[in-house]
């Protein structure tokens, strides 16, 4: 196998934690998204999305979404379970894992896509040509705030996403919070209980990945 990987970029962190939580190695190539390597011909043969991450398998297979990718590992290598360990703790990782996408990496995505001069006609990741919308990347910033408040409130009952298991989701949200600096949005200082649980995922080895 193949990992198409950029080491700056969040979502192929996501999937880097996620080997490292489960000690897998695969070898990785970067693909320089500053210089625009997503887009070229020879990648965009590997994957037409032209995004990273991307995981090709030995008989050619592409899987190009973080969570299929993550899904798929966790199929192949079951050990040390991350996204859940019964019926029930895999419904609540499925829910606070899509939760963390649509209104963490969405919104951080929004503000910093709509916003960044270097994103101009790309507003969104993909093949297509996405005209950039000022109130968007406002919106977002707001949505990041909402984020910190909701999170902050949820980790005040709890000790991770979901109870005392940590999982996938809680990897997809610490790479989110990474992405969010990028629109110079960090963790209000208020925000105690959010930063007690940062802090304790940024201690984990896998997180340096
Ligand atoms: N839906 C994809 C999104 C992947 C994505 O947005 N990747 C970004 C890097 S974090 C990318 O490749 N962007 C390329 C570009 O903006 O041209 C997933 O979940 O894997």
């Amino acid at each position: 196998m193949k990992l198409y990987d950029y080491k700056q970029a969040p979502n192929p962190r996501r999937v880097r934690i996620f080997m490292a939580e489960k000690g897998i190695e695969i070898e990785t190539i970067q693909i320089n998204l500053m210089k625009g390597e997503q887009r070229s011909e020879s990648y965009r043969k590997i994957n037409p999305m032209g995004e990273v991450p991307a995981l090709v398998l030995d008989n050619g297979t592409c899987i190009a979404q973080t969570n299929a990718i993550c899904r798929y590992l966790e199929d192949i290598y079951p050990e040390n379970p991350l996204y859940g360990r019964n019926s029930e703790e895999r419904a609540l990782v499925e829910s606070q894992n899509h939760l963390i996408h649509m209104n963490g990496i969405l919104a951080g995505g929004e503000a910093f896509r709509n916003s960044s001069p270097n994103f101009k006609n790309r507003a969104i990741s993909g093949p297509h040509a996405y005209a950039q919308i000022p109130e968007l990347a406002e919106r977002g910033l707001q949505r990041v705030d909402n984020l910190f408040e909701d999170l902050d409130r949820h980790f005040a009952e709890q000790q991770f996403l979901v109870g005392d298991y940590f999982s996938v989701a809680d990897i997809t949200a610490f790479c989110t919070i990474g992405f969010i600096r990028w629109v110079n949005k960090t963790i209000p200082g208020h925000c105690s209980n959010l930063k007690r649980w940062h802090d304790e995922i940024a201690s984990r080895p896998s997180s340096k990945a």
